[in-house]
């Protein structure tokens, strides 16, 4: 009776260590989980940096050009994935920090000028190599420069007036995407295409 008693007591230590054991697991998941949460990038691809991020806005020419819905869709139609979007009017202030490497241009007081004229649209897109690939698909900042087929290109005609900005570099990108958005205006949605546009 005894030796029983021993056996069962022994069994029940091994179940409680093997039980706490795994709370342990349970709780460093836990840490981990609200990091992921917060950053928005949850990767579940096995392809790689589909997570990408960065920041596209129509300026207040194509703004009043109507030419929003035609910027969208060529991110679209590419396969794009948009993860947040607004209208605002911009305040000096953003636009400065925005541009901050311009402030000694001597075209900078005419920059800010137009930038705060109006209302831009501002978006942030996420897919694989979405930073590079923008930028060719926006085309180079002199739009006589901008080979036919990007958006400065074929939409306008002088550096002053060219429509669109994008993040030029993976740091620009995540520095300009909190510059203009609060963490909660970002959205992690699934595409229901999501397999015709990504080999897993
Ligand atoms: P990009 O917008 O292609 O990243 P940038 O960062 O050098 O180019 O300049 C930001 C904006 O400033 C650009 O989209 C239009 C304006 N700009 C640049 N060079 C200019 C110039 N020489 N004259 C007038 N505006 C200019
Ligand atoms: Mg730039």
């Amino acid at each position: 009776m005894i030796i029983f008693q021993r056996c069962s007591l022994k069994r029940i230590l091994q179940h409680a260590q093997c039980y706490l054991r795994s709370l342990e697991n349970s709780k460093s998941l836990a840490r981990a989980f609200p990091s992921v949460l917060l950053h928005g990038h949850r990767n579940t691809s096995s392809v790689p940096g589909i997570a990408e991020r960065t920041l596209i806005a129509v300026k207040p020419d194509g703004v009043q050009r109507r030419l929003v819905g035609k910027v969208i869709q060529r991110f679209e139609q590419k396969g794009f994935k948009l993860v947040g979007l607004k209208m605002l009017q911009v305040s000096e202030d953003l636009l400065s920090q925005h541009y901050r490497e311009l402030r000694t241009k001597p075209f900078y007081p005419s920059l800010v000028h137009y930038m705060t004229s109006g209302p831009v649209v501002v978006m942030v897109w996420e897919g694989h190599n979405v930073v590079q690939t923008s930028r060719a698909m926006v085309g180079q900042t002199n739009p006589a420069e901008a080979r036919p087929g990007t958006v400065r290109g074929d939409f306008s005609i002088h550096v002053s007036r060219n429509v669109v900005h994008a993040s030029d570099s993976l740091e620009g990108a995540q520095r300009e995407i909190q510059l203009w958005f609060q963490g909660q205006e970002l959205l992690t949605w699934t595409c229901c295409n999501h397999t015709n546009t990504y080999e897993e």
